[in-house]
């Protein structure tokens, strides 16, 4: 049932005033520097505006990527914002960002908009963008595997709490054998080989990190052909190595199941694709694994409904957040109706994947929007059954789907 306009209202204004904890981005701790993005042109360079872009550009893939970033924004700018209406939601997210800063485009040009910018300090660009998005706490995604994230690090800092860590571990279960170069690199004496010194040297580099960066969880992306169990390196050390290391540190491991790598390797970072992943390997996991806590999001559209239905048999399993390409407005609706009526609010809806600091505005107003008219469609059918939910549930929900849940089944509750 459609809830009334008053009813949205209401829950639209409980949902704004709910800070944000945002459980995947690719965002930094202002302290690693240049590493954390913001302005408008890492806005318009941001890899899902590039493989829009490319549609209508006549510029080859070498010269966009031999030009500077500030001509790509130029071409891209031109491309999608000037030649053609911004109606995609990558080009409307930019608008929504640069309206909430207060910076109307068509009333200015880019290098206005530049220079607007430019005036900015970065440390209280920070402060003002997280307070604009009401965003309390931001999950980066960490890397030991990353050259330039490393040293950062390794040489250590004063952490800004609202930034918070999670483990990357791509490298380490998708191509075991180069990533055990890198491992002895840092000092742990592995070989390509499947044995038990081996498992307890990753077991030791996992702990490691684990306490390095204060990591909140492990994460991995997966191909869509991902099998467990299997006879793969990968499934070797998920159940030899990072399963183990997650029960002693009681931490959740999250999937993310269906990425296509490189289906067009000249678009470089825009050129991966999406694939229907087999879940099977989930159930499998959740199965076999009833101590450990795994987050799961899909990038496949047709994947969505059958992890609901995983999710409602393990109550290790906790879905979250409408990824990449399925990050639009009719499939975030479609897909949190679908986890509101068949899991109620024990999943987390969005994460924004923000590269850019920015971002965070409009991947966060827009999903608010819709995550508010879906839980005000579901007290609307509540209100129809004679159940008239008060400010304080709305905003308990509200507190739940915003980070709370996921906050709650990382700690085990
Ligand atoms: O693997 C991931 O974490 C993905 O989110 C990729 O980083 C992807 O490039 C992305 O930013 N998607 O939103
Ligand atoms: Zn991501």
């Amino acid at each position: 049932m459609s809830a009334d306009a008053s009813l949205v209202a209401r829950v639209e204004r409980i949902v704004d005033a709910t800070p944000i904890h945002d459980i995947h981005t690719h965002l930094y701790d202002p302290a690693f520097g240049s590493l954390l993005l913001w302005g408008i042109d890492d806005l318009l360079v941001y890899h899902y505006l590039v493989s829009e872009a490319f549609r209508h550009l006549d510029v080859g893939y070498d010269r966009f990527w031999s030009a500077d970033k500030v001509t790509q924004a130029a071409w891209i700018w031109d491309a999608l914002f000037v030649r053609h209406s911004p109606v995609s939601e990558a080009c409307r997210g930019v608008l929504t960002a640069l309206h909430m800063l207060g910076i109307e485009p068509r009333k200015g040009d880019l290098p206005s908009i530049r220079k607007w910018f430019a005036a900015q300090n970065a440390i209280s660009h920070v402060d003002r963008v997280l307070a604009l998005a009401n965003v309390s706490t931001v999950c980066m995604t960490n890397s030991p595997f990353d050259d330039e994230e490393r040293p950062g690090w390794e040489a250590g800092f004063d952490r800004d709490p609202r930034f918070v860590a999670a483990l990357r571990i791509d490298p380490l279960l998708l191509s075991w054998p180069s990533a055990t170069n890198q491992l002895r690199a840092q000092g742990y004496g592995v070989t390509p080989g499947r044995t038990t010194a081996n498992a307890s040297e990753v077991r030791r580099f996992l702990s490691d990190w684990t306490r390095r960066i204060d990591s909140r969880y492990c994460m991995v992306s997966l191909p869509p052909d991902f099998a467990y169990p299997a006879d793969t390196d990968a499934a070797w050390l998920i159940d030899h190595a990072v399963l183990p290391h997650a029960r002693e540190h009681g931490q959740g491991f999250a999937l993310m199941m269906g990425v296509k790598r490189a289906v067009n390797p000249a678009l470089k970072l825009a050129g991966d694709g999406v694939g229907r992943s087999d879940l099977v390997a989930l159930q499998n996991l959740c199965a076999a694994n009833p101590d450990n806590r795994f987050l799961a999001t899909c990038l496949s559209r047709e994947n969505q409904h059958e992890l609901v239905v995983l999710a409602r048999k393990f109550r290790n399993l906790h879905p979250f957040g409408c990824w990449w390409f399925t990050n639009t407005p009719q499939l975030v609706a479609e897909i949190t109706s679908m986890r509101l009526e068949l899991l109620g609010t024990s999943f987390t809806p969005q994460h924004s994947d923000a590269r850019v600091l920015d971002q965070l505005l409009y991947k966060w107003s827009h999903a608010r929007r819709i995550v508010a008219r879906c839980l005000a469609d579901r007290h609307a059918d509540l209100a129809a059954s004679g159940w008239e939910s008060t400010d304080g549930e709305i905003a308990r929900d509200a507190r739940e789907l915003l980070g709370g849940s996921c906050a709650a089944f990382l700690a085990g509750g």
